[in-house]
């Protein structure tokens, strides 16, 4: 901790930062509100806001970001300190990179009373509204993708129309606001790793608004788009290290830093109602079908890093970077991605499967990446449905091996389960259906067949057809046998090594 702290990042430190950190090439002071954006987290201002940055600096328009947090961490004082300026430094293992982004104009805090998000997104000069909630901020049933009417934020904002505390029931009221002021047409986009995103947003809102009556609904139907999107860019949580590695390299304090790698890609279904901001003009594609770029970067990247996080930490890593330096976890990933997962994909415009399968180890391979096992861990009742459950079922289908991405679902099955009471408690997780696992385990022990029997009876997570698949039951068992026991890593060696062998076959059908 140096003793006296460099001066702290705001429009009057612009003049004066190193010629080497990159600047809005744009009249910031002429810059209005167009773009809500509900989730200011590190990976928005890695991702969305710097393609508008790009945008702003090429085609200067009324795009401003509007930022709203409607969960913790408040940020209004932060970067509202900061006059909405923050840094985007670039990592990728010994370069750094830094840029202060400008394309946010103003914050707010929404997490105690949703008055100060609706009065934004109600307003009729917000015309496109993007957001990143994270997978639970659907309050969707992962399994089915429908709204789920038993959780709690949702049986409140029915109640409680007026003070909606979801996201869902908050962007139904700001659209009920919306045709009883202005009447303006809006584009709500999702960009969270769900799979058809644009669906399940559609799906939620259009659920709360139904019962706000027919009204409400035909309007939406006719002025609200929600087209489905696939974002990439690996940003973990900003740490106070990077902090500190921004105030030593460049010379200047900034709380709102936040770290990426060089890599981003953003692909948007070409279906908006109103203006649209021209994010393909500075690298983001618009398509029409964004299903198959879904599935590759939800299966095979994120696929990876989930297989990672719980297998990193069974194995006693800490980081992504180390899990994968490790040649035992880096084996098994290239073979459960090459022989698993990449069949499963459709063709997708322009890229090679295989191509994308070794750049996204290489990405994951970015020792200036410092994501955590657990981060990526945390809520993975949420993602495993697009990432390992999806594939799976698709490959059962076709009647294919099943075995090496049963491992992945297994070392999640692992991970509540080595934290409950009954097995020592060995990490916190945070997870909606922590406790229901760990629970789970605390009533049945060590015994395999009964852990997984009782984890795939989860119909919110396993649809029940897929639950039903005796082979997929099988893999799992022996799945947690092996990674429940002391030495994981040698269930893992023992796959790789004999993957014939080790994966379980079809059973045998009766003659
Ligand atoms: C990660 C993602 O935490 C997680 O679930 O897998 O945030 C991932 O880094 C991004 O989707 C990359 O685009």
């Amino acid at each position: 901790m140096s003793p006296a702290h460099a001066a702290n990042l705001g429009p009057a430190l612009l003049g004066t930062l190193p010629s080497e950190v990159r600047q809005p090439a744009y009249d910031r002071a002429a810059l209005k509100p167009g773009i809500a954006h509900i989730g200011v987290g590190a990976f928005h201002r890695s991702h969305q806001a710097e393609y508008t940055d790009d945008l702003l600096a090429k085609n200067f328009d009324r795009w401003g970001l509007v930022g709203i947090n409607i969960r913790p961490p408040l940020l209004a004082e932060t970067l509202g300190r900061q006059d909405g300026l923050y840094t985007r430094l670039i990592r990728q293992n010994d370069e750094v990179e830094a840029r202060v982004i400008g394309s946010i104009v103003g914050v707010v805090d929404s997490q105690d009373n949703a008055a100060p998000a609706l009065e934004v997104l109600a307003s009729p000069e917000i015309e496109m509204v993007t957001m990143t909630v994270t997978e639970k901020g659907y309050c969707h049933v992962p399994s089915s993708g429908a709204l789920d009417l038993d959780h709690p934020d949702i049986v409140h904002d029915l109640a409680n129309p007026q003070a909606p505390r979801s996201a869902p029931g908050i962007l139904a009221k700001a659209l009920e606001l919306r045709m009883a002021s202005h009447g303006r047409p809006v584009t709500l986009l999702s960009c969270d790793n769900i799979p058809a995103n644009g669906i399940i947003l559609g799906n939620a809102v259009r659920t709360i608004a139904e019962r706000r009556g027919k009204k409400l609904a035909d309007w939406i139907a006719a002025n609200v788009a929600f087209p489905s999107a696939m974002v990439d860019r690996i940003a973990p949580a900003t740490t106070e290290a990077d902090i500190d590695t921004l105030e030593q390299r460049f010379g200047y304090r900034d709380s709102a830093v936040v770290v990426g790698e060089r890599f981003r890609q953003w692909v948007i279904e070409d279906r908006f109602a109103g203006r649209v901001p021209r994010w393909d003009l500075v690298g983001a594609t618009f398509v029409d079908d964004v299903t198959p770029f879904e599935h590759l970067k939800m299966r095979v990247l994120n696929g990876a890093q989930t297989t990672l996080s719980y297998l990193g930490v069974l194995g006693g890593f800490a980081h992504t970077f180390e899990a994968i330096a490790d040649p035992l976890l880096a084996t098994f990933i290239r073979l459960m991605l090459t022989e698993e997962t990449v069949p499963t994909l459709m063709p997708v415009p322009g890229i090679s499967p295989q191509a994308y399968v070794e750049q996204s180890l290489a990405r994951l391979a970015n020792t200036a990446i410092r994501h955590r096992n657990h981060q990526i861990a945390t809520d993975g009742s949420q993602k495993i449905v697009q990432r390992l459950l999806n594939p799976i079922r698709d490959r059962l289908a076709k009647g294919d091996s099943i075995a090496l991405l049963s491992v992945s679902v297994a070392a999640w099955m692992a991970y509540p389960i080595k934290a409950s009471a009954r097995f020592g408690r060995a990490w916190q997780v945070a997870d909606p259906f922590a406790e229901r696992v760990a629970a789970i385990a605390d009533r049945v022990g060590a015994d395999s067949t009964e852990l997984a029997n009782a984890i795939l009876a989860i119909e919110a997570i396993f649809d029940p057809s897929l639950a039903a698949s005796d082979m997929f039951r099988a893999s799992l068992v022996a799945g947690l046998e092996g990674l429940l026991s002391d030495d994981p890593m040698a269930f893992v060696r023992h796959v790789c090594a004999d993957p014939t062998g080790a994966r379980l076959k079809r059973p045998a059908r009766s003659a």
